[in-house]
């Protein structure tokens, strides 16, 4: 779904090009920010204030890809820079796919 070049595994790029696109979607008032609100159940209040550095209760895209890249790099559990599906059903898989939709 997110697996732009069709190669059955999504990489970096693919999976911050998804997330840049669901950011934008979540962000309904166009302030340049997610807030709580517009995280709805996608973070919990504590993943959201450790992806939130300046703590300022949003998430800019910026923070958000931040948190996609670190969570990419907890699925990728053979280090090729890729996740395939066996690595996408994991609990850190499922977790970096909640940041994607
Ligand atoms: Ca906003
Ligand atoms: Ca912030
Ligand atoms: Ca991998």
């Amino acid at each position: 779904m997110y697996d732009a070049d069709g190669d059955g595994t999504i990489d970096l790029a693919e999976a911050k090009k998804a997330a840049s696109a669901s950011f934008d979607k979540l962000e309904r008032d166009h302030d340049g920010t997610l807030d709580k609100h517009e995280l709805a159940r996608r973070l919990t209040p504590r993943e959201l204030a450790a992806a939130d550095p300046d703590h300022d209760g949003t998430l800019t895209k910026d923070e958000y890809l931040a948190l996609v890249e670190q969570r990419f790099a907890a699925a990728d559990q053979d280090h090729d820079g890729t996740l395939d599906a066996k690595e996408l059903d994991t609990r850190a898989g499922k977790a970096i796919l909640r940041l994607l939709k």
